[in-house]
């Protein structure tokens, strides 16, 4: 008798009709052949799969070319297919679930076609703790298998896990010819299961990522009483030695990986890096919040990183263990054969390829990396891995932190009243645009909790869960926002970030043991300028101040603009919010 899944994987064989089926058994062996069959078999656009970098400078690294079409998630084309279009919200696109996969069935007859179709067992979460998840995604290119062994923890161990049951989580993949006329990344969260079709990319194509891992995740927890989220956790150790766990969730180009891994200024006190994409938070036995990464591996954007931004990401990628290293549409220094990107440790080399292969002129003033360039690498390669890493009950988190990039308004740090009030600021929190993306510079995108692209239901519900989950626990964490940008009146940063944040997170962690002073503002708590350390930096009293300061009076604009984007969201709004708006509101207008 063929297993559920066995009888699953045959049904999608018999639909896309690969020339033959390879099950993963996420052995160091299969990994080296999956390299080689991209190396020497699989093509993309008539180019291989993979190219072997210098393996000196370079260990276990490898360049991968995505198709041109091919470089960024598509969230025009990602869909949350529930039964009705309410449940989907106003946050999400949405498909009637059976239209969606009589569409995608026609794009994926036949489409693994002279290719292999790869089954991937994979666990998100360490196998012993009760909050992981037994997943299987099938793919058809060595890339997307590759990048899975790196992110998860992938081992024919989970077939076993599985067993006879049918409601393990099912990922369906093909980039089918690339042609973004016929991409579709679709979910349906009931089924536990995520259709995706002609695309290569990270968010499109690792389906335990940010499709199961956040967007049926976040579902699974609304239904189940635990949060998925877009969030770094971090330990911060004091000098004393003690850790306090803490997670953040920042929209991109806030520097998130920086932070989760981030080397103190302070003496004495370190960072201790459990993940910097995903939370998954559960309340434990003792009415504590609990944090686990369910992912094993960095999937990150190159350009920008460096020794001076982040030198715990250069030595991870330089890091050697079984796991390879991916490079995505960096540039390359052909007489070298060493990856390369914008803001790198060392300058372009006088021969460099762009993230095309194509000869890359400096002049054309073209980048030589795609701006969305990425690395993929393992997690056990970081100097800054914490010990509770692989630890199943998660770590207990104390503060709960929303980042944004904001030029004005909002003070380097403030602490929420209560965990309701903090969940409104969840709710306001954005980011303004950088010039990374191909959209207007510094305009302001409301992007709660991190979670806009992610969230697989109604929003308006998921304020809700996360005002629910407070009142569920003994002791919630502190609530606090963090804005590391902003300017002066000639748009240079008051603050200098990087190294320098964990004064900001010293504060926080003293609040949390009521060792930091602060002052009452209406938008919560500010330090006053003798709260934060500023010993071994040089910033002026003048420049503290601005950077620390509330002025009710700019507020009004921003008033009114948090209020249409709540409105956006209809009668599901919860009353609790709207009433913190209204405190809000009363004080400042
Ligand atoms: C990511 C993202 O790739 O948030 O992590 O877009
Ligand atoms: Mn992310």
């Amino acid at each position: 008798m063929p297993t559920p899944l066995e009888k699953w994987v045959h049904q999608q064989a018999e639909l896309t009709k690969p020339d033959r089926i390879h099950w993963c058994d996420g052995s160091e062996e299969e990994a080296r052949w999956l390299m080689k069959v991209g190396m020497e078999q699989e093509k993309i656009n008539g180019s291989p799969v993979f190219y072997l970098l210098n393996q000196n400078t370079w260990p276990h690294a490898y360049l991968h070319r995505s198709h041109p079409t091919d470089v960024a998630r598509t969230e025009h084309l990602t869909y949350v297919c529930h039964p009705d279009k309410e449940t989907a919200g106003p946050n999400n696109n949405w498909m009637e679930p059976e239209k969606a996969k009589k569409m995608l069935t026609n794009l994926s007859n036949g489409c693994m076609r002279g290719r292999i179709m790869y089954v991937l067992p994979y666990m998100m979460g360490h196998p012993d703790s009760p909050f992981a998840k037994a997943c299987v995604q099938i793919t058809d290119i060595s890339y997307v298998a590759v990048s899975m062994r790196i992110m998860t923890r992938m081992s024919k161990k989970v077939i076993k896990k599985i067993g006879n049951r049918d409601d393990f989580v099912k990922g369906l993949h093909s980039v089918g010819d690339f042609n973004p006329e016929k991409r579709f990344i679709m979910h349906f969260p009931d089924e536990h299961f995520v259709w995706s079709i002609g695309s290569g990319y990270g968010g499109n194509a690792l389906l335990g990522k940010k499709c199961f891992s956040l967007r049926i995740a976040s579902w699974l927890g609304y239904n189940e009483s635990w949060l998925a989220e877009h969030m770094v956790i971090m330990g911060i150790e004091d000098p004393e030695g003690n850790i306090t766990y803490v997670t953040a969730a920042m929209p991109s180009a806030c520097g998130k990986t920086n932070l989760a891994m981030m080397e103190s200024a302070l003496p004495g006190y370190r960072v201790w890096t459990i993940g910097d994409d995903i939370a998954w938070l559960n309340i434990g036995p003792d009415g504590n919040l609990y944090a686990i990464n369910p992912e094993i591996g960095f999937f990150g954007v190159a350009p920008g990183t460096s020794s001076k931004t982040n030198p715990n990401m250069v030595k991870t990628l330089k890091g050697q263990n079984f796991y390879p290293t991916l490079f995505t549409n960096t540039a390359l220094n052909i007489q070298t054969n060493e990856p390369w990107w914008e803001g790198f440790d060392v300058p372009a080399g006088d021969n460099m390829a762009d993230w095309q292969g194509k000869a890359w002129v400096p002049s054309s003033n073209k980048p030589a990396a795609h701006p969305n360039s990425r690395f993929t690498v393992s997690i056990y390669n970081t100097p800054t891995l914490s010990r509770e890493f692989d630890n199943p009950k998660g770590v207990p988190i104390s503060a709960i932190i929303f980042g944004g990039r904001r030029s004005k308004l909002l003070p380097l740090v403030v602490e929420a009243f209560s965990w309701q009030h903090g969940v409104f600021i969840g709710t306001r929190s954005g980011s303004e645009t950088t010039a990374a993306a191909d959209h207007q510079v510094g305009v302001l995108r409301r992007d709660p909790m991190a979670m806009l692209p992610f969230c697989g239901y109604n929003m308006a519900d998921y304020f809700r869960h996360w005002l629910r989950m407070g009142s569920k626990m003994k002791n919630p964490p502190k609530i606090f926002s963090v804005n590391w940008f902003r300017t002066d009146e000639d748009g240079n940063f008051l603050w200098p970030g990087f190294g320098e944040n964990i004064r900001v997170l010293k504060w926080i962690i003293d609040r949390i043991n009521n060792r930091a002073g602060g002052r009452e503002t209406p938008i919560g708590i500010v330090p006053r300028p003798e709260d934060i350390e500023t010993s071994g930096i040089d910033i002026s009293k003048e420049k503290l101040e601005k950077l620390l300061s509330v002025d009710t009076r700019e507020w009004k604009d921003e008033i009114q603009d948090i209020k249409k984007f709540l409105d956006s969201f209809g009668r599901k709004m919860p009353s609790e919010i709207l009433a913190e708006y209204q405190k809000l509101y009363n004080q400042c207008v």
